[in-house]
C-alpha cells in the first residue's frame, strides 16, 4: 500500500514539520511505502529544513497513492494543484488539521482538533496510538516543538494545555529549540524601508494613547509592526498603490490596545471618500489618490484623533 502525505502551498514550519513527523509515525507503525508531497515551502520553513538537515522533498513529481493524508489543510480544493488529482483518486483520504472545517466532504475522514498547530494534533495522535516511544526520538520531538512554536509565535499564543505538552516533550527528551531558528532575518530593502518609515514618523498623543503615522512605498505591515514595537499604541501607515492602472492610497491601522480599529477604519473611509474595514486590531482603508500623500496622512491623523477624542480627553500634536 502506497501512502502519500500532502500539505498546502507555501508550506509553513508547522506544515512541513507535521509532514515529517507523520511519515516517521507511519513508518514506526509498520508502513514502508510512505512519501511526502510538498509543492512549495515558505522561506521560514526552508531555513528550518536546511538547519536541521531534514530529509523532506519539496516539489517532487506527483505519483498515484492508495491513501492520502492531508496535513495542515482541510479542503481538497486547497491541495496544491499539481497533486490534487492524485489525492482525488486515492482510495482513502484522511485530513489532520487544527483549523476550523468549513465543509466536510463525503468519503473523507477528519481528525481536526482546535489545538495550537497540526504538530500538536499529531502529538496527541501518536500518544493515542500507543507510540509514545516515538516522542523520545530527538528529531521527532524537535520537529513537533518547532511546529508548535511557529504556530503560537514562540508560545506567545499558547494555552495551558499546549504549554503542558511542550514541557512534557522537552522534559522527556531534553530537546531544546533554538529561538534563532524561527527568527526571520529581514531583507535589506525591507530594513531600509522600515528605517525610512520610522524617520518620517509623526505622532499625536490623545490622552495616554500615542498614535504614530508614517508613509512608505512598500512593506507597510513591517513598518506598522516597527512603530508598535517602538511604543506607539496605534500605528497608521500609508502607501500609494497602483492596480489595473488605478492610483489609490492604502492606509493600514494596527494596535496593541483593546479597541475596534475596524469601526474606526470604516468611519475614516467614509470621511475620506474610500472604503475601509478589517479586524479589531488590524484594519485598513483604501482612498482615491486625489490628495498629496502627506496631506492625506495629516487628514487621516486629525480625523483619527477626533474619533479617539470622543472617547478620551485632551491631546497634543508633535512631529513632522
Ligand atoms: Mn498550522
Amino acid at each position: 500500500m502506497k501512502i502519500g502525505i500532502f500539505t498546502h502551498d507555501n508550506a509553513d514550519v508547522d506544515a512541513v514539520m507535521s509532514c515529517y513527523v507523520m511519515r516517521e509515525f507511519l513508518k514506526h507503525v509498520g508502513f514502508t511505502r510512505v512519501s511526502i508531497f510538498i509543492a512549495s515551502a515558505s522561506a521560514d520553513a526552508k531555513r528550518v529544513m536546511a538547519a536541521l538537515n531534514l530529509e523532506v522533498p519539496v516539489g517532487s513529481e506527483p505519483e498515484p497513492v492508495d491513501v492520502a493524508f492531508l496535513l495542515d489543510l482541510n479542503a481538497i480544493d486547497r491541495v496544491p494543484e499539481r497533486y490534487r488529482e492524485v489525492v482525488r483518486t486515492a482510495h482513502r483520504i484522511f485530513v489532520i488539521d487544527h483549523h476550523h472545517v468549513e465543509r466536510m466532504e463525503k468519503g473523507v475522514t477528519y481528525l481536526c482538533l482546535p489545538l495550537s498547530s497540526t504538530c500538536e494534533v499529531l502529538l496527541h495522535l501518536i500518544r493515542a496510538a500507543g507510540a509514545e516511544e516515538l516522542l523520545m526520538r530527538d528529531d521527532v520531538a524537535r520537529s513537533l516543538l518547532l511546529g508548535i512554536y511557529a504556530d503560537t509565535v514562540m508560545l506567545k499564543h499558547a494555552g495551558a494545555s499546549t504549554l503542558k505538552v511542550v514541557s512534557e516533550v522537552s522534559g522527556a527528551t531534553g530537546v531544546r529549540v533554538p529561538m534563532s531558528l524561527l527568527r526571520r532575518e529581514k531583507d535589506v530593502s525591507e530594513r531600509i524601508a522600515v528605517l525610512r518609515a520610522m524617520s518620517r514618523t509623526a505622532y499625536v498623543r490623545v490622552d495616554d494613547l500615542i498614535v504614530a503615522a508614517t508613509y512608505v512605498g512598500s512593506f507597510e505591515s513591517s513598518a506598522a509592526t516597527a512603530l508598535l514595537r517602538a511604543g506607539a499604541d496605534i500605528a497608521v501607515v500609508l502607501s500609494e498603490k497602483r492596480e489595473k492602472g488605478k492610483r489609490f492610497y492604502r492606509v493600514i491601522l494596527r494596535t496593541r490596545r483593546d479597541m475596534n480599529l475596524a469601526e474606526i477604519a470604516a468611519k475614516l473611509a467614509r470621511e475620506l471618500g474610500g472604503i475601509g474595514g478589517g479586524h479589531a486590531k488590524a484594519a485598513a482603508l483604501e482612498v482615491p489618490a486625489v490628495l498629496d500623500a502627506r496631506d492625506l496622512l495629516r487628514k487621516t491623523l486629525n480625523t483619527l484623533c477626533e474619533l479617539l477624542k470622543a472617547q478620551v480627553g485632551k491631546h497634543g500634536v508633535h512631529g513632522a
